[in-house]
């Protein structure tokens, strides 16, 4: 009786998060606001991609959540370079939720068409299970946390609709197996691209922000919509 009651308030939770999560999607899809909700374990250069990813932005603003546990660092760092960025602490929670964006979208002021990017609480774990407005689910994983990590952490692998591999300029330092590492994320996600990146020389940004660029130009814009 008692097991039974607990999955039932769990599903209230994960249905009214849901809905939110689709509230927010289609409000800004229809002003032209692409969500991408970036996801990633610690330090595997989250916030390198988007700022890689934003210096090939042709015509679109780009707009920045930041989900930390705690601390602004990434956030003072992404303004200081002119981006329109804001943070949410979860202050203990290991991932975003959906009530929570569409608080902060209400703060934000989307003057112009472009993507949002939602950088994930740092977790290769907990964010997958949550849909939080996203049109895009774009998973960073790295040479650096080693091969096998589609076998080990298969849900955000599943879940991702583009995957960057970050960090291949250090390739050459470490025992990588890239065909390994392919093959797990394969058996996942027959279709995903993968995009080999580098933060530090800069390399397969450009493809990156052109696929992204033409998921934003694919959604369906209410031209006469006012708020
Ligand atoms: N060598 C190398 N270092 C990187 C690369 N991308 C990020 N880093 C470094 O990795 C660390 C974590 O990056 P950051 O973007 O803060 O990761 P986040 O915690 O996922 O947001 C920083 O010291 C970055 O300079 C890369 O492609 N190559
Ligand atoms: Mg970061």
């Amino acid at each position: 009786m008692h097991d039974v009651k607990k999955i039932d308030i769990m599903e209230g939770i994960l249905d009214e998060n849901d809905q939110i999560a689709e509230h927010v999607k289609e409000h800004l899809g229809q002003h032209g606001i692409l969500v991408v909700n970036e996801m990633g374990a610690p330090g595997v250069g989250k916030t390198t991609t988007l700022k890689n990813i934003i210096k090939h932005l042709d015509g679109l603003k780009p707009y920045v959540i930041e989900g930390d546990i705690e601390s602004d660092i990434d956030t003072v760092d992404l303004q200081s370079l002119g981006i329109d960025a804001h943070q949410i602490n979860t202050f203990g929670a290991c991932h975003l939720d959906a009530p929570m964006i569409d608080h902060m979208v209400d703060h934000i002021t989307f003057n112009q068409p472009g993507i949002l990017f939602i950088e994930n609480v740092g977790n290769l774990v907990c964010p997958a299970e949550f849909s939080i407005g996203e049109h895009v689910k774009m998973l960073v994983s790295t040479v650096t946390e080693g091969s096998d990590k589609p076998y080990k952490y298969p849900l955000a692998f599943e879940k991702a609709d583009l995957i960057v591999l970050n960090k291949i300029d250090l390739i050459p330092y470490l025992d990588f197996d890239e065909d390994f590492f392919m093959r797990g994320v394969r058996a996942l996600n027959p279709d995903v691209l993968v995009f080999k990146v580098s933060g530090t020389t800069g390399q397969g940004f450009a493809e990156v922000a052109e696929w992204l660029t033409k998921k934003a130009a694919a959604l369906e814009v209410h031209e006469h919509h006012h708020h």
